[in-house]
């Protein structure tokens, strides 16, 4: 079980829906929602459940997506089956169906699920009643108001941030996952009250191709929205440097109210689709971080596809805003096998890449992301 440590112990609520982790992508698709339930089961067997609030939320309805996504991709949306796809198809050019994004049995229904979840943690930081409210079926930060788009239909993340822009005058979005969050700053790119933050792997080509350094928002949106685009291979300390300093900054200069941090475990070593060199640990310290600024926090999932190792982060990360420290050596569960053949929370991670970021690149990356800050002190 788990040994209770640090001084901050916030009230956390967790969201779990034990069907999420039964949607299927497709054959061969990336996206498993399976590592759901490998990180619920690791995340129960540690005993973390006493240290929360277990919540099963409701589903979202259809009035509660409207309030970022248009009528009509809704509607395409609750009515597209794999059976009746060939017959909508007139529709799909234009919703940007493919394989990134299939018709798949209950795709709807998944949606209802992840986003309920996200608006219900939102509410519930809203309404004083938890510090932490963490759901890892969220984080779908690609889903645009009118087509889905890299594996997300519906973007729990700008319906999370809605509720909370109806309390807090100003809210941060943080996103460590490897890919650009660029629904996510799409929808806010002209606001002041919200800040969007993505670390990404950025060379114009990689998924989705946007978040340059020199994308900033606009109109009065503008220095509201931070890009640290980075290269290959970026190791533990070089990647935790940069996100202290950052941070650090961020938090000095907007004064947010609320935070969500999208942890995405795409930028861990290993990742079937990724090619960062983090390990769990530097993902977790991320978390860690944000936590310890003593600011409502939802914490939510994201990318991450070498499932075994999504697990492992995840949970390491409700540890952390617990305060629980875990044993490396994992809980038995009904899935051990997915854990050889080390059965450990922490196996090394690093070393598939090399790190094309240079010491000069990093300082020059700092240099200029602390000079757009430095903006808004005005
Ligand atoms: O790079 C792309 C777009 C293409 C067109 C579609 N083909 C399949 C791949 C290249 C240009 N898409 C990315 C999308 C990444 C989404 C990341 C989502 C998140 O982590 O940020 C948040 C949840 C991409 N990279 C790799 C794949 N798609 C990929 C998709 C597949 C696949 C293998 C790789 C879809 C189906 C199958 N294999 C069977
Ligand atoms: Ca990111
Ligand atoms: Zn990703």
């Amino acid at each position: 079980g788990a040994t209770v440590a640090e001084h901050y112990r916030p009230r956390v609520s967790y969201y779990m829906r034990e069907q999420a982790g039964n949607f299927h992508y497709g054959r061969q698709h990336p996206m498993k929602p399976h590592r759901l339930t490998l990180t619920n089961h690791l995340v129960l067997n540690y005993g973390l459940h006493k240290h929360m609030d277990v919540y099963e939320p409701r589903r979202a309805t259809e009035d509660e997506i409207r309030e970022f996504h248009a009528e009509d991709y809704i509607d395409f949306l609750k009515r597209v089956t794999p059976d009746n796809q060939a017959a909508m198809q007139a529709c799909f050019s234009s919703f940007n169906i493919g394989d990134d994004c299939p018709i798949f049995d209950g795709m709807w229904d998944f949606c209802r699920i992840y986003s309920g979840a996200s608006i219900e943690a939102a509410r519930k930081l809203v309404s004083g009643a938890a510090d932490i409210a963490v759901n890892w079926m969220g984080g779908l930060h690609h889903a645009k108001k009118y087509e889905p788009s890299g594996f997300c239909y519906v973007n729990d993340i700008v319906l999370a941030i809605l509720q909370l822009l109806r309390y807090y005058p100003r809210v941060l979005y943080v996103d460590i996952d490897i890919h650009h969050g660029d629904g996510v700053q799409e929808a806010f790119y002209t606001t002041d009250r919200v800040m969007t933050c993505s670390f990404h792997k950025y060379n114009g080509d990689f998924f989705p191709g946007t978040g340059a350094i020199d994308e900033m928002g606009s109109g009065l949106g503008k220095f509201y929205a931070v890009n640290v685009p980075l290269q290959d291979g970026i190791d533990d300390r070089s990647y935790t440097q940069l996100f202290k300093t950052i941070m650090t900054a961020v938090m000095d200069t907007f004064k947010p109210g609320a935070i969500v941090l999208q942890c995405g475990a795409d930028s861990l070593g290993c990742d079937r689709l990724g090619v960062f060199n983090l390990s769990i640990a530097a993902h977790g310290e991320c978390v860690r971080f944000m936590k310890r600024f003593g600011v409502p926090l939802m914490v939510i999932g994201g990318g991450g596809y070498t499932i075994r190792n999504v697990a492992r982060c995840w949970t390491y990360e409700t540890g952390i805003v617990c305060g629980a420290e875990l044993p490396s050596a994992l809980p038995d569960t009904v899935y051990r096998d997915f854990f050889a053949p080390d059965y450990s929370l922490h196996p090394q991670l690093s070393g598939r890449v090399v790190n094309h970021n240079s010491r000069a690149y990093l300082n020059a990356l700092t240099a200029r992301i602390l000079e757009q800050l430095r903006y808004l002190k005005g």
